[in-house]
């Protein structure tokens, strides 16, 4: 028998799904966030909690708790906006479960069942941050973190990271490539693949890591091309997007989401770490490649394109927004995936134009406060200019 309190929780998360989204009052001209976040762990559908039985599970209690739901891969198929989320359960394990909508604003629903990956390495202890590519070889990849123990040391917390590969043309039926091998980096997180080949190869951006935590020796966002992906091997990573002293990539930084065809160049949004006194502070910041060499960097805007803000800045890792996912459409709207605190999911709205807008129109970080105070000082002279005001 079904246990009665089933349908009063049933109600109480149809009611959530069917939540109107509606952009708030945020303004920076740069995009929209919405009020509502699109995936909690409340999204997660009951009949993966909870035992439904009344007799098994008298007092209705979770039985597989969900922790949170983040880091979600995007895309848009079949006429639906799909985001393929990172969920945690309670036992710190993560998982990729599928969610839909019409609309990629609300209304987000997981499909029946978790994806099931093929259990290709016995220490492969967790499964995190899928990465989608519509590949111009007709896959769709998820390139994800594969996290495993590492034996080699004796530290109960040590762990090797790689970055796993599945293919799929339904996003139903996964086919398990093995992990990429990347020659000169021992550790790698953040992977994303390319969408269109580059000189004939399959490219992709890298996060070389000297350790599970610490980039170390890895200098940012690296670049590198295989020949196979069945069987996918980097034998040089160029570095891209540089870590740099004192500014948001200080500690470290990654690609987030798969870049974007614009008009002057590919647009990369990626994140930025760096330590303060409340630890690791993550934001999101963007950079342009060329489109003729998507390892050559065109456009470094200075800064941060988007940081945690109020409630997003608490949550299980607090102060942290981190994003696996955008899509960008053929009407030029491109929604961004972001999760904040390692918590929830939200979208964010933007266009092809202005984010191009963004990228190549904001100024370089200068580097140093004396020529940051003389950048802001010729913005106010000319606005004061213009406003008839000046001197
Ligand atoms: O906790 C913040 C993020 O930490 C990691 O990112 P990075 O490898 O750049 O440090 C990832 O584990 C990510 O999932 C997480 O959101």
């Amino acid at each position: 028998m079904i246990h009665k309190r089933y349908f009063e929780e049933a109600a109480r998360q149809e009611k959530l799904l069917a939540a109107h989204n509606r952009k708030t009052d945020f303004y920076n001209g740069i995009f929209e966030r919405y009020e509502n976040p699109v995936l909690t762990r409340e999204h997660v559908p009951l009949t993966w909690r909870y035992d439904l039985n009344a007799e098994t599970n008298p007092y209705f209690e979770e039985r597989l708790g969900i922790n949170a739901v983040l880091n979600s891969g995007a895309i848009y198929f079949n006429h639906k906006y799909c985001l393929a989320a990172r969920i945690e359960g309670n036992d710190r394990k993560s998982f990729f479960g599928i969610a839909e909508s019409d609309n990629g604003i609300d209304g987000f629903r997981f499909t029946e069942y978790p994806v099931e990956l093929e259990d290709m390495y016995p220490e492969e202890t967790n499964v995190y941050d899928m990465r989608l590519t519509c590949h111009e070889d007709g896959w769709i990849y998820g390139v994800f973190c594969s996290e495993s123990k590492d034996r080699s040391v004796n530290d109960l917390s040590a762990a090797v990271a790689a970055a796993g590969i599945v293919r799929t043309k339904d996003l139903k039926h996964w086919e398990r490539l093995p992990n990429l091998v990347t020659k000169r980096s021992p550790q790698q997180r953040n992977v994303v693949l390319h969408p269109e080949f580059v000189n004939g190869k399959y490219a992709f951006y890298t996060r070389p890591m000297d350790s599970f935590i610490d980039t170390g020796s890895g200098g940012g966002i690296g670049f590198g091309l295989a020949e196979d992906i069945t069987c996918a091997v980097i034998d040089e990573e160029k570095i891209l997007s540089r870590r740099r002293y004192h500014q948001i990539t200080e500690a470290k930084n990654g690609e987030c989401t798969v870049p974007i065809r614009g008009r002057r160049g590919w647009l990369h949004i990626a994140h930025g770490v760096r330590n303060t006194a409340a630890g690791l502070r993550y934001v999101l910041y963007a950079y342009a490649t060329s489109l003729e060499d998507p390892s050559e960097v065109i456009a470094e805007p200075g800064g941060l394109l988007l940081g945690p803000r109020e409630g997003e800045r608490v949550g299980d890792v607090s102060n942290v927004v981190f994003s696996n996912g955008a899509i960008a459409e053929e009407s030029g709207r491109i929604l961004l995936y972001y999760a904040s605190s390692d918590t929830r999911v939200h979208v964010a709205e933007t266009s092809l134009d202005r984010l191009e807008d963004y990228i190549f129109g904001t100024p370089e970080d200068p580097g140093r406060s004396p020529l940051c105070v003389q950048q802001r000082c010729d913005l106010i002279r000319r606005n004061l200019e213009l406003l008839g005001m000046e001197e």
